[in-house]
């Protein structure tokens, strides 16, 4: 699928890059090697291995460089705890840790050993070959656009319909990766689908172009494969079916969106896994002020990249909404704050207004810990569960 003289240029870059293994992030700057103490300002970034393999947490005044702090660690050598030298660093006490750790190798967190996370420095990940495909190397590391082993494809042609294409109830419509548009692509409300799948449906190897309208619409269950919105429209896809309904998207990419990328109006399950999204406003939402509005809404994030989307979901939870995340990686270009999981209080078309309640980790509506996250620098999360207009 890519051109032979671009796997090769990656490679030999990957190649590059193990030569020069580094125990600290480029840009980074060791404050404490692992077992000692060290001290930060609120909220720093600090990224903790050695090797070209890293685990990230935001941390604050006091702690103890090691695998329990970190929730895993890089096997073979001394770690170390850095930060972004423009951060300012951080003081490094001289004591060290009587609780010293173990080299029992990598630890059992989501985040420590996330093929996402790490293939791409790593020379011994067996993924290697395909992942690099999606990444390229910048200053501050590894930069991703698109999820490993789901690269987009290049168009074979560019098709311009006339009307939303209606993929018929429990049929499957392969687009042979053509590039479909239609109409628009402004943030106006109301536009049409580019495609309607009905109940049971199956969408793939599509990928919308720049008339992307009102994107896709999933009457039902549907599943999406291999969909790929070269320029979100008003929003890249809607969740309509009803109660017991699924909408299943997989191994695709989003770029450019104004506003929302998954927009969540029916009622059931939204699962998005292996997907790259990048500059839009929210990955997914559910419905903030609907007409009939209600719940509940469960959201899944399974093995997902972003980039500078500073809100990854948005539920409600006074309709009862769940997020659930794993294995998110957060590749920005700058340190601005992402909100991982935002509550709402959503509100029927009509009554008022939604009203923005916090980001959360670890509640009935966010079934998300910060440790399902990786930052990639010099991205940051929003850790304060604060309410209204957040600070960040
Ligand atoms: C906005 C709007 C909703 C709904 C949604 C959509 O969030 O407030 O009522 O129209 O867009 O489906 O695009
Ligand atoms: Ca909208
Ligand atoms: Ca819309």
């Amino acid at each position: 699928m890519f051109a032979k003289h671009l796997a090769l240029g990656v490679f030999a870059a990957a190649l590059a890059s193990t030569a020069f293994a580094a125990n600290r992030p480029a840009g980074f700057v060791t404050i404490a090697t692992e077992g000692k103490t060290a001290s930060v300002a609120t909220n720093t970034n600090v990224a903790f291995g050695r090797a070209d393999k890293f685990l990230y947490k935001s941390l604050s005044g006091s702690f103890v460089c090691n695998e329990a702090t970190f929730g895993g660690r890089t096997a073979g050598g001394v770690n170390e705890c850095s930060v972004a030298s423009s951060s300012g660093g951080g003081s490094s006490s001289s004591s060290s840790s009587s609780s010293s750790s173990s080299s029992s190798g990598t630890g059992s967190s989501s985040s420590s050993s996330s093929s996402s996370s790490s293939s791409s420095s790593s020379s011994s990940s067996s993924s290697s070959s395909s992942s690099s495909s999606s990444t390229s190397s910048s200053g501050s590391g590894v930069v991703y656009n698109a999820y490993p082993g789901c690269e987009m494809p290049t168009a074979t042609e560019t098709v311009q319909l006339g009307a939303t294409h209606v993929v018929p109830a429990g049929t499957t419509f392969d687009g042979g990766n053509k590039r479909y548009n239609l109409s628009g692509g402004s943030q106006s409300e109301g536009q049409p689908a580019v495609f309607d799948v009905e109940d049971g449906g199956t969408l793939k190897n599509v990928i919308i172009g720049t008339l992307a309208a009102d994107g896709i619409h999933c009457l039902g269950n549907c599943n999406l494969q291999n969909v790929w919105w070269e320029d979100i429209g008003e929003d890249a896809a809607t969740a309509l079916g009803p109660v017991g309904t699924k909408m299943n998207i997989t191994c695709g990419g989003a770029y450019k969106g104004s506003d929302k990328t998954f927009q969540f109006n029916g009622r059931g399950e939204l699962h998005i896994s292996k997907f790259f999204a990048s500059d839009a406003g929210k990955l997914a939402r559910t419905c903030g002020d609907c007409t009939g509005n209600g719940g509940p809404r469960k959201v899944f994030i399974t093995d997902v990249i972003t980039r500078n989307v500073p809100t990854i979901v948005g539920i409600n939870s006074n309709f009862g909404d769940v997020a659930t995340i794993r294995n998110l990686t957060v590749n920005n270009s700058s340190n601005s704050k992402t909100k991982i999981c935002q509550v709402y209080r959503g509100v029927v078309k009509g009554n008022g207004s939604t009203s923005a309640l916090g980001v959360e980790f670890g509640t009935p509506n966010c079934n998300v810990q910060q440790s399902d996250v990786t930052l990639i620098p010099p991205s940051m999360m929003n850790t304060a569960a604060c309410a209204g207009s957040c600070p960040y």
